[in-house]
């Protein structure tokens, strides 16, 4: 079956042919040209390579004379046997060929020079399977039969693997005598386009080894896209084509986008799961009333993204991708399109925890809460995405020196089991740190730190946070409290809460001072 493209060998490989025509008639066509040649060889055979990539069945190429002589045809051999192409049929015209169903009397080539072409041709291949077809012109040129078993016979014997024997009678009464005479002596080639009426059982029957349907997908693809190119014309309109011509769908499905799809899962790497991340961002920022007339203070422009759009982009680098912002005040100028956001509308007389609660916790995978005032590194994520525990918190061992640190601030200190910095080789495993201390109780402790507002929660851990939610809700504290609160609770169901220790580099903005430093902190 004819192909003249990429795609139309797949659908001719996809209908079930065992071998696809390269057409020189098609091809030609298809590039806008005539079938004389005026598609260089090379040209051709870039439409061959792309149909031979496109496949997997045997492509045979319509190679008309051979592009030239011996030497010519030598080349041909080899450069279609480097592209996949399965074989080569040539006819025994002069270059530059007209196509057969043009005019009348074509001049034939010398049969001992086209023998010799055809000897070439066989002597460069070095695929063995690879097959040279003498297309004979003789009956097509008006030079007889006897002409034409003649020369059929020469190119036999010069090594030709079968004879295509061409005729353009509206029957098929010179292809069934040649055949006769023929009498198997190689196998035979046809192609029915004039005598198309013939059933192909009689050719079958008669021992014709192959048929070729020579140009009816390019014939048809004439007719579909003028039909459609004039509708769209016409009704400046594509509405009523939709549903009549294949879907975007298919076109995807024949390209094997899906093949691409699962090589990408194979070779690319995978972006790295954190788990979800929670960042809450309700409260306007009393110190900064000045700043927040029409924005909550997370959205404080830090030289010239919001605090909480390089937060949501902090976490995002650490692998926290699928992030929730709980927004209350001036929520309409939350609106980032990568972000879910949930609200609390009673912003103004509830807290942190009660924020928290109005998010779905994830039932898997781990969540990673922040407040939405604070900035620091993503290598903080990634120390903490690191940790053994259920329940971790980021405590900044050097609080005391934190330069974003105002008067009357309030700072959530943390008892810790061990002192930072035991040395730098220390990792979580041999020395893991944990909370010994929260809120009050927490000042009295030997080590110490600042918890910046940052917590990371295991599966398990989140499951133990939805617990302490539905223990404080219970008992009526869960609108007022804050989110140590609720690590108390946990603590109080004996967990362990892991400490992962920074030292300085992260800063929270409480007043202008603070908003003074964060834009130099960046
Ligand atoms: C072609 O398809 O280009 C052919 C076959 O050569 S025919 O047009 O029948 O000559
Ligand atoms: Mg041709």
């Amino acid at each position: 079956m004819e192909a003249h493209n990429g795609l139309s060998a797949r659908i001719v490989e996809e209908a079930g042919f065992k071998g696809i025509w390269g057409s020189g008639l098609s091809i030609s066509a298809a590039l806008g040209v005539r079938d004389n040649n005026e598609a260089s060889w090379t040209q051709v055979l870039e439409v061959l390579e792309f149909m031979s990539d496109a496949t997997t069945v045997p492509i045979l190429m319509d190679g008309d004379t051979g592009f030239g002589n011996f030497n010519n045809m030598r080349r041909l051999v080899r450069k279609l046997e480097q592209r996949g192409v399965g074989g080569v049929a040539i006819e025994d015209k002069l270059f530059p060929k007209t196509n057969s169903f043009i005019g009348e009397g074509q001049p034939l080539a010398d049969i001992e020079e086209f023998s010799g072409k055809i000897k070439a041709g066989k002597d460069s291949q070095s695929d063995d399977d690879f097959c040279i077809i003498a297309r004979v012109e003789a009956l097509i040129a008006g030079w007889g039969m006897a002409e034409a078993l003649k020369r059929a016979e020469a190119y036999r014997q010069a090594g030709a693997d079968a004879i295509l024997i061409h005729s353009k009678k509206s029957v098929a009464d010179e292809i069934l005598t040649f055949t006769k005479e023929w009498a198997g002596r190689s196998p035979l080639v046809i192609v029915p386009t004039t005598y198309a009426g013939t059933p192909t059982q009689t050719f079958r029957d008669a021992g014709i080894s192959l048929m070729i349907w020579a140009n009816h997908n390019l014939r048809s693809i004439i007719g579909a896209m003028r039909e459609t190119t004039r509708h769209i014309f016409e009704a400046e309109s594509v509405a009523a084509l939709e549903g009549n011509i294949p879907s975007v769908k298919d076109v995807f499905a024949i390209q094997n986008s899906q093949e691409l799809k699962e090589a990408e899962d194979r070779y690319l790497p995978k972006p790295v799961d954190n788990g979800q991340g929670l960042i809450l961002a309700a409260s306007r920022g009393g110190a900064l009333e000045h700043f927040t007339k029409d924005q909550p203070k997370s959205m404080l422009d830090i030289r010239g993204r919001p605090l909480l759009r390089r937060l949501v982009d902090t976490m995002r680098n650490g692998g926290v991708r699928d992030v929730c912002v709980v927004r209350g005040y001036r929520k309409d100028a939350i609106d980032f399109p990568d972000i879910r956001t949930v609200d609390n509308d009673r912003y103004e007389e509830t807290g942190e925890a009660f924020s928290l609660a109005q998010a779905d916790l994830p039932e898997s995978g781990a969540l990673t809460v922040a407040y939405g005032d604070i900035l620091f590194s993503p290598s903080v994520v990634e120390k903490l995405n690191a940790s053994p525990h259920d329940v971790t918190l980021v405590v900044d061992a050097d609080y005391g020196k934190n330069p974003t640190h105002g008067d009357g601030r309030q700072v959530d200190l943390v008892g810790v089991s061990r002192p930072h910095g035991v040395d730098f080789l220390t990792d979580e495993e041999d020395a893991p740190a944990t909370v010994t201390a929260l809120g009050d109780a927490a000042g009295d402790a030997e080590n110490k730190g600042e918890w910046i507002g940052l917590v990371r929660f295991s599966q398990a851990g989140t499951a133990a946070l939805r617990q302490a939610i539905e223990g404080a809700g219970a008992d009526g504290s869960l609108e007022k409290a804050r989110i140590p609160d609720l690590l108390a609770r946990l603590r109080e169901q004996g967990i362990e809460i892991g400490v992962v220790y920074i030292s300085g580099g992260w800063l929270d903005v409480d007043d202008a001072f603070d908003l003074a430093a964060a834009r130099n902190f960046v």
